[in-house]
């Protein structure tokens, strides 16, 4: 008796483990996110940034509290005039290139060249600009909400639409 009980208890609780782990693996698959660069959403890019960016959102949301993951894309000869952020900016390279300069004021011959597979990150309130070589995407990572403050307000693109 005490055999078949124990086989008995034993088959019950591989059961149930098993009925937990599928349930566990279902609920990890449901969470999973795959994005082979052709299934990538791309649409046009905030309004904090100056047109002709687009952007893909890869994890979380950027306006909001929490981690997340987004990829901008921007072409030839694309400028973000000096700002800085209000938390660490994280970026990295995908392809093209990107060149960082440092200040309130542009000063291109200071600036550092970060080809595709480059990765920086710098503090928040580090006031810099930023401009493409080539068609360009980069990804940022960090923690929402992501903002960008201009040094100078005109340089911000969502004073420029006001003013239309
Ligand atoms: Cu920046």
């Amino acid at each position: 008796m005490k055999t078949i009980f124990g086989s008995a208890l034993a088959m019950l609780l591989t059961m149930v483990f098993s009925l937990t782990r599928s349930s566990a693996e279902e609920t990890q698959l449901a969470e999973m996110r795959l994005y082979p660069p052709t299934t990538i959403e791309w649409k046009a890019g905030p309004a904090a940034l100056p047109p002709s960016a687009r952007m893909a959102v890869l994890e979380g949301d950027p306006t909001k509290e929490g981690p997340f993951v987004v990829r901008f894309q921007f072409p030839e000869g694309y400028h973000v005039p000096p700002h800085t952020h209000p938390k660490t900016e994280r970026v990295t390279v995908i392809s093209g290139a990107l060149y960082l300069a440092t200040g309130e004021a542009l000063d291109r011959g200071s600036a550092k060249k970060l080809p595709a597979g480059s990765f920086g990150y710098w503090p928040a309130g580090m006031k810099h600009s930023a401009w493409s070589e080539g068609e360009t995407v980069i990804q940022l990572h960090g923690v929402g909400p992501w903002q960008i403050n201009y040094v100078n307000p005109a340089d911000d693109p969502r004073n420029a639409k006001k003013s239309l």
